[in-house]
C-alpha cells in the first residue's frame, strides 16, 4: 500500500521539491491549494510533476475546509508548508499573517487529532523566529527566540502549538526550524531570487539597475531541495523531536550579489546596485547562522549543495529563462 501524504503550500517553493521527492518514494501525494480561478503550476512543471500530485482545496485561515480534507484523505502524513512567507509584507499585513501562520496551525492541528490522530505532522518553523537571539554566533534548538517581525512572531506561537499538541495529546509533531533555502523556483520577492532575476535581466539587457535595501544583513543560504529531504527524515523518526535545519555558513547580502553578477560574467556591481529606502524593515534581522549538529547526529542530514553552487544554479536559470523570452 502507498504511503499518503498531505501537503499544504503546494504551489509555493518547498511544496513541488517535497512532492517530488515523496512521488520518488512511491508516495501518493495529495496538494492543498486555496481556491482560485486561475491557479499557477508554475513551479510543479518547473520540477515536471503537476500531473502527479492530487490537488485538494483549503485554506489555512478556515476551520472547517481543513476538517473535511483531513476527514476525506486521512493522511498518514501531514506536511504544513503553507504561509504568508514574506517577512516585509507581514508588518502591513499582521492580521492576515497570524491567521494563516499560526491560528490556521491551530485548526490543521485540530483536524488531525480528531480525524487522522496517527498521523505524522510537520510544522514549517524558521530561524526567523530566533531573530534578534545570539546575533554574533550561532543558533541551535537551544537558542532562545527573539522574533523581530509579525511574521517572526506568528511562527513562535506556531512552533509552541505544534510542541504542545505532542506533549498534551501524543501526536507526533515535529517543527523543523529551517534556515533561509533557496532555488531556481523560490519566490520572486525574496531577496536572492530578486537578485538573480535582477542578474539575468541586466545580461539579457531588459534592465539596467537592480534596487535592494539593506546589503548588511547575514542569512544562512541553502538549497531547498536539500532541505525537503530533512522535513521527511524527521517524519520517519521513531520519536517526535525538533531540528534546527541549516548549513552553518552565513553570507551578507552583499555578499550573494557579488557572487550572482560575477556568475553572470558581470564585472562591477556597484554600477547597477541602487540602494532603495523602500525595501529596508522596520525591524531588521541582522545575523543568522545556524548549528544544525542534531539534524546531522539523528537524522543523518547534511546539506549538499555549496553556497557558490546555490547561487551559480539560481543566476543560470534564470538567464535561461530570459532569454527564453519570460518577461
Ligand atoms: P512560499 O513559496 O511562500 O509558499 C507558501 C505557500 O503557502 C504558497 O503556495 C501559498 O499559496 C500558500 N498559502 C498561503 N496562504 C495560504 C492559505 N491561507 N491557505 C493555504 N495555502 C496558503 O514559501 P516556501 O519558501 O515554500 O516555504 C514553505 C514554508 O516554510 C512556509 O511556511 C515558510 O514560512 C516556511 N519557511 C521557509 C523558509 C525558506 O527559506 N524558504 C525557511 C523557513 C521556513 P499561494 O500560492 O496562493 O500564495
Ligand atoms: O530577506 C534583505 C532583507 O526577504 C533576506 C523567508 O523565506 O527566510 C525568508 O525570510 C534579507 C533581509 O528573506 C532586499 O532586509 C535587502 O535582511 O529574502 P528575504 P527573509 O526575510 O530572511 C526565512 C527563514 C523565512 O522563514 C521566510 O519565510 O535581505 N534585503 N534588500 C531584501 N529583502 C528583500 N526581500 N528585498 C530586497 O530588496
Amino acid at each position: 500500500m502507498k504511503k499518503t501524504a498531505l501537503i499544504t503550500g503546494i504551489l509555493g517553493q518547498d511544496g513541488p521539491y517535497l512532492a517530488k521527492l515523496l512521488l520518488e518514494k512511491d508516495y501518493k501525494v495529495y496538494g492543498l491549494m486555496r481556491r482560485y480561478s486561475k491557479p499557477n503550476f508554475e513551479h510543479l512543471d518547473y520540477l515536471g510533476i503537476t500531473d502527479k500530485v492530487d490537488f485538494v482545496e483549503g485554506d489555512l485561515a478556515d476551520e472547517a475546509s481543513l476538517i473535511n480534507v483531513v476527514k476525506s484523505i486521512r493522511p498518514q502524513e501531514v506536511y504544513n508548508l503553507a504561509a504568508q512567507s514574506f517577512v516585509g509584507a507581514s508588518w502591513e499585513q499582521a492580521k492576515i499573517t497570524t491567521e494563516i501562520n499560526a491560528v490556521g496551525v491551530l485548526y490543521l492541528l485540530n483536524a488531525i487529532k480528531f480525524f487522522s490522530p496517527t498521523a505524522k505532522f510537520y510544522q514549517a518553523s524558521t530561524s526567523e523566529m530566533f531573530g534578534l537571539a545570539n546575533d554574533d554566533g550561532y543558533q541551535d534548538e537551544n537558542t532562545c527566540f527573539h522574533p523581530r517581525s509579525p511574521y517572526g512572531v506568528s511562527k513562535v506561537y506556531a512552533h509552541w502549538m505544534t510542541v504542545n499538541f505532542r506533549e498534551s495529546y501524543n501526536l507526533f509533531a515535529v517543527s523543523g526550524i529551517l534556515f533561509n533555502h533557496e532555488s531556481p523556483i523560490r519566490g520572486i520577492q525574496f531577496v536572492t531570487r530578486k537578485i538573480t532575476d535582477g542578474v539575468a535581466k541586466i545580461k539579457t539587457g531588459k534592465a539596467t539597475e537592480l534596487r535592494l535595501g539593506a546589503l548588511e544583513p547575514k542569512r544562512d543560504w541553502g538549497f531547498a531541495g536539500d532541505y525537503v529531504e530533512a522535513m521527511w527524515m524527521m517524519l520517519q523518526q521513531d520519536e517526535p523531536d525538533d531540528y534546527v535545519i541549516a548549513t552553518g555558513q552565513t553570507h551578507s547580502v552583499q555578499e550573494f550579489v557579488e557572487l550572482a553578477f560575477k556568475s553572470a560574467g558581470l564585472d562591477d556591481w556597484k554600477k547597477y546596485v541602487k540602494n532603495d529606502p523602500r525595501f529596508k524593515r522596520p525591524a531588521e534581522v541582522p545575523h543568522l547562522c545556524g548549528r544544525a549538529d542534531k539534524a546531522r547526529q539523528k537524522l543523518g542530514w547534511s546539506p549538499k549543495v555549496s553556497f557558490e553552487e546555490l547561487v551559480k544554479m539560481m543566476v543560470e536559470a534564470d538567464i535561461k529563462r530570459h532569454e527564453m523570452g519570460s518577461r
